[in-house]
C-alpha cells in the first residue's frame, strides 16, 4: 500500500483496541495550515479523534483511542529474522528465503508426523480476513483443526455459554439497550477502565436522570465501576454462580418471574428450579461474603424491573466454570423473560476489537467459518465445498486449544507453533512452564507488529506484520457492528498483512487456486458468501458497502438495505436450538480451582489498568499513558497488610505454588480482605518486570477451555534486600 503522495483526507475507521469498537477519524499528519506532527522518533504522526458518524460511539473516544497515532511507527519489527535455534543472535532473512524455509518445514512435517503436529496461535487483534485465511490454511489446506486464539483466554466461555443456552454464539443485546434499561447489572467486569465509551455512556445517562437507571456491580473489588453503583456486591472471588442461583431462588420463591415465557420459549425448567431451591439466602450470602439484605435487594430488581440488562467479562469468563456463570447468568434472563426486548438481555462485553469477527471467521479450535462446528458432517461438507478441498479434508475432531498446544510442545509433539498477533509468554499462565515447552519446540514463527516482544525471545523466526492503518480489513464490535478499516498509511519496513503471508504460504504449498487472493476485499467477499443463512449472516456486505455506507450490525444477508439489521437478536422469542426454545441449565457451583489454605492464603486476581493494553507492546509507547501508571502495583487491604507485615510503597514478594515475583505494594480498602490484585501489563520485558501470569495456575473450564486467569492462592511477605525469598 505505497503512498505516492502526502494523505490530506482524514481517514474512518474503528479504535484497535477494546471490543466497544469506537469509530475513530484519523488526521493525517500534516493537516492544511497546521505544522507535521512527530514522534519521538521523528516519524510524522496521525491524530485521532472521535468520528461523530459512527453508530456506536456517535464521537467518543477514550484515552487509548485518542492516543493511538502516537503507538504506530516506534519500535517496531521491520524485516523477517531467522535464527537456527534460540541461542544464537537472529539474522535478517528476507522474505523469499523465510517462506521457503516455512513452507519447507510444514512439508517436512506433513510428511513425517502428519498434520497434528503443527499448531497456529492468533488472537482478536486480528481482522476478520487474517482470522478467515488462517482458518482456510490451517484446517482446509492442512487438515488439522490446531488453530486457536488468545480469544480461548478471554471470549471462549462467553461462545461455549450462549451456545448451551440459545442454540448459538451471538451476543442478543446493542449499545442503544444502555439507555433503555432500567437495571445494569454489571458482573465481573470493570467497565470504567476496559470499555470505557460504553460505561461513560450509561454514567452520563444516570448522572441526566438518576431515577431511570439502578447499576448494581458484582465484583470482589471496589473499581471506578463500582464507584459509580447503586449497588455494589463485594462477593468472594469464584462466588459468582452461587449467587446468580441465590437470586434464582428468590426470584421464584419471593419476587415473581414470567411463566409465560418459560413455559412458551424455554426448555428444562424442572431440572433448573430444582436446583436453586438448595441455594437458601443464609446460604449464598454466607459464602458469597456479602450481607443477606444484598442479596435480597438485587432479587428484588430482578424480580420487579423490566428491562434488565447484564454485561460481563472476564471475571465471569475466566474461571474454570466460566462456561458455567455464563448459564447461571442467562438462566436469570430466561427466568425473567429479559431477553429479545429494549434494554434488556444477556451482554457479554468482547475484549479485543475483533473478537467477535473472528469467531464469526471460525477463529477456535472447534469452530469454522459462519458460526459452524468441526464436529458437524455437515458443516465441515459445506465449508469443504466452499474452500474447494476434498470431501474429508477438515479433520472431524477439534483442534488443541491454546493451552493443549503448550502442552504438547511440553510433550514433543510440535514441530511448529506459529504465533500471530499475540503475546503468549506474558498472557498465557504458569509462564515457566510456556517458556520451557515453546524452547522444546523445534521452529517457533513469531508474526509481530513491533520488535522485542517477550514471545520473541523464545522465537526462531520473526515476521514483521503490517498492522491497523496498514492494511484494510473488517472487524466486528460487541455490538455486532462491522466497521470496514482501510490502509491509510504506507506498510512499515518490508511488514506485510497477516492475511496476505497466511495467503501465500498456502500457494506455495500447492493450493494456488484456494489462495489467488489479491485483495482483502477479496477475502472478504467469500467469507460473506460462506455466512449467507447462519445466525451471523453477513452475505449482503462487502469492502465497498462497508465503505460507502459506514458501519452495519449483523445480520445483513443478500439484498438487505444499509441500517436495517434488527438491532436485537431472538426478537421472536425463538431460539436456534432445534426445539426453538432457549435452555435453562443446571450446574452446582465448584468455587476457585485453586482456593487459598494456611500456605497461600490470599486469592490473587489479575486485571488490567485504564491506560494500558495487554502487554504494553504499544501503549507503553505513549508518554501520557506511561505517567498514569508508571509502574504495576500489588493492592492489598489494609489488615492484610498488617498481618503479613507490609507497608505501603515498599516491595513485597509475591509466591504462588509455581513463581514467585517481587513487586510494590498499594495498601487500600479498595480490595476485598484475604485478596490481592496484580496488573496483567508487565511481562519480562518491561521496566520493571512483573510476571503476574507467572504465578498463575491453567486449570481451565472442561467446556469452554479456558483458563482461570482471575485466581490463583498467593502469600506475601516483605521483600528482602537482595530480591525475592526462595521458593
Ligand atoms: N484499559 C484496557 N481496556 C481493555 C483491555 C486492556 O488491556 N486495557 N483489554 C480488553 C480485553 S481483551 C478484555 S478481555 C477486557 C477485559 O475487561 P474486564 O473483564 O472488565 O477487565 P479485568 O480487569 O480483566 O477484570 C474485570 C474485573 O473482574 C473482577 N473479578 C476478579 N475475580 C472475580 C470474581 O470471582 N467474580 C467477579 N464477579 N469479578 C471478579 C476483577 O476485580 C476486575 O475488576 O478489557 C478490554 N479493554
Ligand atoms: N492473568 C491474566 N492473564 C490474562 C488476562 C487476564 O485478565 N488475567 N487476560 C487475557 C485476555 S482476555 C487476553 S485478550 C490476552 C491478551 O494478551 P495478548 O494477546 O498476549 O496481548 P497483546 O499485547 O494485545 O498482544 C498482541 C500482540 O500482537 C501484536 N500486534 C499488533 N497488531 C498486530 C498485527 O496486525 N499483526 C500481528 N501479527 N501482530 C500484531 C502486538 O504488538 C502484541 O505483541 O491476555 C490474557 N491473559
Ligand atoms: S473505548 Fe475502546 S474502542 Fe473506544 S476509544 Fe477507548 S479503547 Fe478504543
Ligand atoms: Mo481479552
Amino acid at each position: 500500500m505505497a503512498e505516492t503522495t502526502a494523505p490530506t483526507a482524514a481517514a474512518r475507521t474503528q479504535c484497535p483496541y477494546c471490543g466497544v469498537g469506537c469509530g475513530l477519524e484519523m488526521l493525517p499528519p500534516a493537516v492544511a495550515g497546521q505544522s507535521v506532527r512527530r514522534d519521538a522518533e521523528g516519524t510524522p504522526m496521525w491524530t485521532a479523534r472521535g468520528s461523530r458518524t459512527h453508530p456506536s460511539s456517535l464521537g467518543q473516544v477514550c484515552i487509548k483511542g485518542a492516543t493511538v497515532g502516537e503507538t504506530l511507527s516506534r519500535g517496531r519489527l521491520s524485516e523477517p529474522l531467522y535464527r537456527p535455534s534460540l541461542g544464537e543472535a537472529f539474522e535478517p532473512i528476507g522474505w523469499e528465503a523465510a517462506l521457503e524455509l516455512l513452507v519447507g518445514r510444514i512439508r517436512h512435517s506433513l510428511a513425517t508426523r502428519g498434520p497434528g503436529a503443527i499448531a497456529m496461535y492468533g488472537s482478536g487483534q486480528f481482522h476478520t480476513e487474517d482470522y478467515y485465511v488462517a482458518q482456510k490454511l490451517l484446517k482446509g489446506a492442512l487438515g488439522t483443526n490446531n488453530f486457536d486464539a488468545n480469544s480461548r483466554l478471554c471470549m471462549s466461555s462467553a461462545v461455549a455459554g450462549y451456545t448451551r443456552s440459545l442454540g448459538s454464539d451471538g451476543p442478543p443485546c446493542c449499545y442503544e439497550d444502555l439507555d433503555h434499561c432500567s437495571v445494569a447489572f454489571l458482573i465481573g467486569t470493570n467497565t470504567a477502565d476496559c470499555h470505557p465509551v460504553l460505561f461513560q455512556r450509561l454514567v452520563k445517562r444516570k448522572k441526566r436522570h438518576p431515577r431511570s437507571v439502578t447499576i448494581v456491580v458484582v465484583d470482589p473489588r471496589a473499581t471506578d465501576t463500582s464507584r459509580a453503583a447503586d449497588l455494589h456486591l463485594a462477593i468472594a472471588p469464584g462466588t459468582d454462580l452461587a449467587l446468580l442461583h441465590g437470586i434464582a431462588h428468590l426470584v421464584l420463591r419471593e419476587v415473581g418471574f414470567d411463566s409465560d415465557f418459560i413455559e412458551e420459549a424455554t426448555d428444562d425448567f424442572a431440572a433448573y428450579a430444582e436446583l436453586v431451591a438448595a441455594w437458601t439466602p443464609a446460604r449464598v450470602a454466607a459464602l458469597c461474603g456479602i450481607p443477606e439484605e444484598q442479596l435480597r435487594a438485587v432479587a428484588r430488581l430482578w424480580g420487579s424491573r423490566r428491562g434488565i440488562l447484564s454485561l460481563w467479562s472476564m471475571g465471569v469468563n475466566q474461571r474454570r466454570e466460566g462456561t458455567a456463570v455464563v448459564g447461571g447468568l442467562i438462566n436469570l434472563h430466561l427466568l425473567t423473560g429479559e431477553i429479545g426486548r429494549p434494554g434488556a438481555g444477556p451482554f457479554s462485553l468482547t475484549g479485543q476489537p475483533n473478537a467477535m469477527g473472528g469467531r464469526e471467521a471460525g477463529g477456535l479450535s472447534h469452530l469454522l467459518p459462519g458460526y459452524r462446528l468441526v464436529t458437524n458432517g455437515e458443516h465441515r461438507a459445506e465449508v469443504e465445498r466452499a474452500w474447494g478441498f476434498a470431501p474429508g479434508s477438515i479433520a472431524s475432531r477439534p483442534g488443541l486449544t491454546a493451552w493443549q498446544q503448550v502442552e504438547a510442545m511440553e510433550a514433543g509433539a510440535l514441530d511448529l507453533w506459529w504465533v500471530a498477533a499475540t503475546n503468549p509468554l506474558v498472557s498465557l499462565p504458569n509462564l515457566e512452564r510456556v517458556k520451557a515447552a515453546m524452547a522444546r519446540c523445534p521452529l517457533v514463527v513469531l508474526s509481530e507488529a513491533y520488535a522485542g516482544s517477550e514471545t520473541a525471545h523464545y522465537a526462531h523466526l520473526l515476521l514483521p506484520a503490517a498492522q491497523w492503518s496498514e492494511k484494510a480489513g473488517a472487524m466486528t464490535n460487541s455490538e455486532r457492528r462491522i466497521t470496514h478499516c482501510p490502509a491509510f498509511r504506507p506498510r512499515h519496513g518490508q511488514s506485510r498483512p497477516d492475511w496476505e503471508v497466511f495467503a501465500d504460504v498456502g500457494r506455495r504449498l500447492g493450493f494456488e487456486a484456494q489462495f489467488s487472493f489479491t485483495s482483502a476485499a477479496e477475502v472478504y467477499a467469500e467469507f460473506a458468501a460462506l455466512s449467507a443463512g447462519r445466525v451471523c449472516d453477513v452475505s449482503g456486505l462487502s469492502h465497498d458497502l462497508l465503505e460507502r455506507e459506514g458501519p452495519q450490525q449483523w445480520p445483513f444477508p443478500t439484498g438487505s438495505a444499509p441500517d436495517s439489521a434488527s438491532r436485537r437478536l431472538y426478537t421472536d422469542q425463538r431460539f436456534p436450538t432445534p426445539s426453538g426454545r432457549a435452555r435453562f441449565v443446571a450446574d452446582q457451583p465448584l468455587g476457585l480451582a485453586e482456593p487459598s489454605c494456611d500456605t497461600y492464603p490470599l486469592v490473587l486476581t489479575v486485571g488490567r489498568y485504564l491506560g494500558q493494553w495487554h502487554t504494553m507492546t504499544r501503549t507503553a509507547k505513549v508518554e501520557r499513558l506511561q505517567a498514569m501508571h508508571p509502574e504495576p502495583l500489588l493492592e492489598i487491604h489494609p489488615q492484610d497488610a498488617e498481618r503479613y507485615g507490609i507497608e505501603d510503597g515498599a516491595l513485597a514478594a509475591v509466591t504462588s505454588r509455581r513463581a514467585g515475583l517481587t513487586v510494590r505494594v498499594q495498601v487500600t480498602d479498595r480490595i476485598r480482605l484475604g485478596s490481592v490484585f496484580l496488573p496483567m501489563h508487565w511481562g519480562f520485558n518491561q521496566e520493571p518486570a512483573c510476571e503476574a501470569n507467572a504465578l498463575m495456575h491453567e486449570q481451565a473450564c472442561p467446556i469452554s477451555g479456558q483458563p482461570e486467569l482471575k485466581a490463583t492462592a498467593v502469600c506475601v511477605a516483605p521483600a528482602t534486600a537482595g530480591g525475592h525469598p526462595a521458593h
